[in-house]
Formats: structure tokens, C-alpha cells, sequence
């Protein structure tokens, strides 16, 4: 009985001490950007009442009974001055589910809400939930709009890896009570990586997509599309348009997929999106930045060369290594941007900026020209015009 009070009192203090430690910003960033000293969120921080047993009558050796893997890829949204995070928590037995962590300032101290979050299923349950991308549309209701994944039914026998990716929907007033609504039908085979937009386009809803031909393979889906429908209630698109294309030899080559929704700006709607290309180690993921037209929602009008943030030192290493995705970004009143990435499909972490910083980045970094020749003329344009400041 001492025993099991010791190490829980040990466990206890290690856990309030990795959930309470600051987070510096790390000094001095490459002015787009700022890294900070720790991740916001790993398995470790998770709740030890989720992970041990902790009567002990029933677990005398205070072991883990509810193993938890990753915690990674959130949406997020600032409530009542509040950031909090719906972030993919990954058990040990593969799945995933979706739990919030609330953070007063979006930096550290992120906690987890006692509970995780209960989703309703659908007449066809969902095998695996994740990445939810998390909006507060001006019809009220905050959506959350993530992967529902299941085994492909077209699968042969004896393969039990085949899955089918589809976009399941639901919606809350407060992060606690869902009400499931039907997952999206769309002229695409699979879906994932699907957005909705925070305003209404001509009285519709208007979602980003990725439309993809099989659950790892983009194939003939040409990047991120975009489609509208009348309802959330029965949500079907007819067409989808695409808006940022995969592109041969760029950082989104094989496939790209839309954030968080877009933020809204005076010179068009700001896009965080992911883009991955091939390499000798397999696939890497980055981040890129992109704008569109306030008016035309499919027209992009700026997007600057290559990648915004790319896997960095421990971020390169994990359950999928070399990879960053970001599910959610919290504009805040004073212009802070929070970019919440994750590394490697086992953390959280946080990049800050400012709405002006991304803008100038966005509007005057130039765009890719697509050949070694292009990238050396830009270079030579900038090492020009900077003689005149050389000391
Ligand atoms: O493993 C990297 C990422 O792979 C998928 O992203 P995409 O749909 O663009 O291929 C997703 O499963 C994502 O969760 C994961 O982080």
C-alpha cells in the first residue's frame, strides 16, 4: 500500500510539473515565425485517471490500463478568452478520438478537459475518427469536420489494411454535446482534409476538399478542391473545383490538403494547407501559406515559393516521421496568429506570428518558379538589391 501511494505521488508530481512548465519562445526565429522551447502536448500529458487504474485493489502494482500513443493534430478555436485545442489522442490500440485541451494562454499549461469527447456514430460506425478541423461558421454553430475511416469494402480477402476515407460532420454550441450530422457525399471515391468555410457563399455552405482515389494516394484528385452545398443536414457537392493544384517537382507534388479554415484578411482569405512530396525516405510534410480572392473563393492570388514551416530537429521523428500538419490556428484580438502543428504524428506544438507578418510574407515572397534557373534568378535579384546594405 505505501508502495502504490509513493508511486503515485511520484507520477503526480511528474505529470503537474510537465503540465504546468513555461514555454519560452525561442530566440531570434526567421521573422515569420517562432518556435517554442517544448511541445504543447504529448501522451505524457494526458490525464493520469485516463491512463491508471488507480484503486488499489484492483491495480496493486499502479500499472497503465488505458495506454495513450500520440496527441496530435488539433483543431482549434479561442472561446471566452480561452484556447482550446481538439486534439487527435491516439491510444495504444490504434485509435483515435477527439478530447479538448484548454490553455489560458495558448502557449502552455494546456490541460485536458476530464472527459474526452463522445461522438455520436452514424448508422455506419466509424472505425477510426481524426483531424478536426474545428469552425465557428456565422450560422451559429461551431462544426467540427474531420476523417471517419473504415475498412474499404471493396477490399479483397485477407486484406485487412485496405481503408475508405470519408468526411464525417458534427456540430456543438460548447465542445461537449454533439449532434452528428451525415457524413459528406462528394463526386470524390474517398475525402479527407475537408474544411468548411466560415462564411456562406451565396447562401451555401462552402467546403475545401481534397479529393483523393484511394486512402494514402491523392491520384487523380488534383489538390485542394472546393464545392458548396445547400445543407450541413444532408451535405452534398455536386462539383468540386480545384483551387491550389499538386504540382511536378514543389512541396506538394504527390498531394496538399487545406488546414484550418481560412482567415479572413483585407486582402483576401489566408489559407494554412499541407503539402507533401516523395523522397528516397518516403514522404515528407510541410506547411505552406496561400491567399485567396475575397470574391472568387477558387482564385488563388498569392502563394509564396515552397514550404512556411518544415519538420525541425525532434520534430522530425516519430510514429510517421518527417512530417508537420496543422489542423488549427486561433487569430487572437491583439493580431497573434497560434499555428498548432504537430510533428511526426505523436505531438503538439504551437509557432507564433503576427497577422502582419503573414500577410507581408504571403503578398512579397515570390511565387515558385518551378525551375533551378528561376530559384537562382530570385536569389541573384535579392543578393543585388542588398549591396546596397551590406556593411
Ligand atoms: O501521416 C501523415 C498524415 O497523413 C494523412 O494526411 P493526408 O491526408 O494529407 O495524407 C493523415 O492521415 C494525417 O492524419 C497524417 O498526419
Amino acid at each position: 500500500k505505501i508502495a502504490f501511494q509513493e508511486r503515485l505521488e511520484t507520477l503526480e508530481e511528474g505529470h503537474f510539473e510537465l503540465i504546468s512548465r513555461p514555454n519560452e519562445k525561442l530566440k531570434p526565429g526567421n521573422g515569420l515565425f517562432d518556435r517554442y522551447q517544448h511541445p504543447v502536448l504529448t501522451a505524457r500529458h494526458t490525464p493520469l485517471f485516463w491512463r491508471y487504474d488507480l484503486n488499489p485493489a484492483t491495480n496493486p502494482y499502479l500499472m497503465e490500463r488505458f495506454g495513450i500513443n500520440a496527441t496530435f493534430n488539433a483543431g482549434a478555436i479561442r472561446l471566452d478568452g480561452r484556447y482550446l485545442l481538439v486534439v487527435r489522442v491516439e491510444s495504444s490500440d490504434r485509435k483515435s478520438f477527439f478530447a479538448v485541451a484548454e490553455s489560458p494562454n495558448g502557449i502552455d499549461n494546456f490541460r485536458f478537459w476530464d472527459y474526452p469527447i463522445t461522438m455520436p456514430e452514424t448508422n455506419e460506425p466509424d472505425i477510426n475518427v481524426y483531424d478536426m478541423r474545428l469552425v465557428q461558421h456565422e450560422d451559429g454553430w461551431m462544426y467540427g469536420l474531420f476523417c471517419t475511416e473504415r475498412k474499404d469494402p471493396a477490399a479483397q480477402k485477407g486484406d485487412e489494411s485496405s481503408a475508405s476515407a470519408q468526411c464525417g460532420m458534427a456540430r456543438t454550441r460548447d465542445l461537449k454535446t454533439w449532434e452528428r450530422l451525415p457524413d459528406l457525399v462528394s463526386p470524390s471515391p474517398q475525402q479527407r482534409n475537408v474544411v468548411l468555410h466560415p462564411e456562406f457563399v451565396n447562401g451555401k455552405y462552402a467546403l475545401y476538399t481534397r479529393p483523393q482515389d484511394g486512402f494514402i494516394e491523392a491520384g487523380t484528385g488534383g489538390g485542394i478542391g472546393f464545392g458548396l452545398t445547400d445543407s450541413m443536414e444532408n451535405p452534398v457537392i455536386d462539383r468540386e473545383y480545384i483551387v491550389d493544384e499538386k504540382r511536378y517537382h514543389t512541396v506538394y507534388e504527390v498531394k496538399n490538403g487545406q488546414g484550418p479554415a481560412p482567415i479572413k484578411t483585407a486582402k483576401g482569405w489566408l489559407h494554412l494547407a499541407h503539402g507533401v512530396r516523395n523522397t528516397a525516405a518516403g514522404l515528407r510534410y510541410v506547411l505552406y501559406l496561400f491567399m485567396t480572392d475575397l470574391e472568387d473563393l477558387t482564385k488563388v492570388i498569392y502563394k509564396p515559393a515552397g514550404y512556411f514551416i518544415a519538420p525541425e530537429g525532434e520534430e522530425r521523428i516519430g510514429d510517421v516521421s518527417n512530417v508537420v500538419f496543422a489542423n488549427g490556428w486561433i487569430l487572437d484580438d491583439d493580431g497573434t496568429v497560434f499555428i498548432y502543428y504537430a510533428s511526426s504524428d505523436t505531438r503538439m506544438h504551437v509557432a507564433t506570428s503576427t497577422l502582419g507578418r503573414l500577410l507581408d510574407y504571403v503578398v512579397n515572397t515570390p511565387a515558385d518558379g518551378l525551375r533551378s534557373a528561376t530559384s537562382v534568378e530570385r536569389l541573384n535579384d535579392l543578393i543585388t538589391k542588398n549591396r546596397l546594405y551590406q556593411t
